[in-house]
């Protein structure tokens, strides 16, 4: 009744913000995005009749605040496996949480995989998937590995919103360089944004209409390997979101003053400097760059000179979420 997962955060290229039904967690479009290596969630779920509630550990502190959602997500898995044994959940990060570097993707991505594990369950990589979007909808897309695309669905009870594969890591080895700015948590989820932009934004109905153009644009880049294409398509999508979320009301800033310091220094890199670079910006204040990792120490050592760049991480492109040893997982 006990087993560890694995998961990695993901980076959206072309992005998702907004949903079609907030209680499934369904977005009101697909996403295109790349799962990383080097930053991981572990977590462990150990079910245990003796426990008479969920009970939640991050880093071996008590971490109440997010339980709620981690329950939910247990419920599901609950449910499938016809059990209501109560689980204590033990979670890290090799990363920043709850900063805009994805930890809700890889988290409950890691959660569905060892829980689902630990009550025997055998499930479908896409099964997971749907299970994983319930939890958060980005964590839809860290079940996979290398180039991920997540449908949006037609269906009302969500289950033909799932991710998929386009593209295993090796098929194509980009890097990713990550500009952390702030290692704060941010003052607005995801979730409560993209509800706001939803249903104040102006230019929410433009985003919706506007982003199966760029997941055709981007798995043409994809399967083609078209560097330009996907540099041009991925900072076009990710300044659409922005606007979006500028025009909602009250006007949603995930940006910093480095923020766009590194979006400048990584136009110039390409357009002064030739190297193979373009931005992306989540709901945070982090710069992800995407570049070919032979120039992935040079756009390091460039975003580490902006002046409030407190430090850089680099990564590849990873595996899916599995479940992992415990021994490994130590
Ligand atoms: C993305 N983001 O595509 C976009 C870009 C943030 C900006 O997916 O409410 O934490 O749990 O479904 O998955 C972050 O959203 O939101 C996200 P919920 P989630 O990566």
């Amino acid at each position: 009744m006990q087993a560890t997962a694995e998961a990695h955060p993901n980076i959206a290229l072309v992005k998702y913000w907004g949903k079609r039904d907030a209680a499934l967690n369904l977005p009101a479009c697909g996403s295109l995005s790349i799962t990383l290596d080097t930053l991981v969630t572990r977590t462990r779920v150990r079910f245990d009749d003796e426990l008479a509630t969920d009970r939640l550990a991050r880093d071996g502190q008590s971490s109440p605040r997010e339980l709620t959602r981690v329950s939910d997500c247990l419920d599901l898995l609950r449910a499938r496996a016809g059990t209501d044994v109560r689980a204590s959940v033990e979670t890290s990060n090799s990363f920043p949480t709850g900063a805009g570097l994805a930890s809700s993707a890889s988290g409950f991505a890691a959660l569905v995989v060892a829980a689902s594990a630990a009550l025997g369950l055998v499930l479908e990589s896409r099964e997971l998937s749907v299970l994983a979007r319930r939890g958060s909808g980005s964590a839809a897309r860290s079940i996979f590995a290398g180039f991920v695309e997540m449908a949006a669905g037609e269906r009302a009870d969500g289950e033909d919103a799932y991710a998929a594969e386009l593209l295993a890591p090796q098929e194509w080895p980009l890097a990713v360089v990550v500009a952390v700015t702030s290692n704060e948590a941010k003052d607005i989820s995801s979730g409560v944004g993209m509800e706001r932009s939803r249903t104040t934004s102006p230019f929410y109905p433009a985003w919706v209409e506007t982003t199966s153009a760029d997941l055709d644009l981007a798995r043409r880049a994809v399967a083609t390997r078209d560097f330009a294409a996907l540099a041009e398509v991925s900072e076009h999508s990710c300044l659409k979101m922005h606007a979006t979320m500028l025009s909602s009301s009250p006007g949603l800033i995930y940006w910093s003053g480095a923020t766009v310091d590194c979006l400048h220094r990584i136009r110039h890199l390409r357009e002064r400097d030739g190297v193979a670079a373009f931005f992306t910006v989540d709901a945070g204040p982090q710069v992800k760059a995407v570049c070919l990792p032979e120039d992935a120490a040079r756009v390091a050592d460039a975003l580490r000179e902006v002046p409030g760049v407190q430090s850089v991480l680099t990564a590849g492109l990873g595996q899916g979420a599995r479940v992992v040893d415990e021994d490994e997982a130590e």
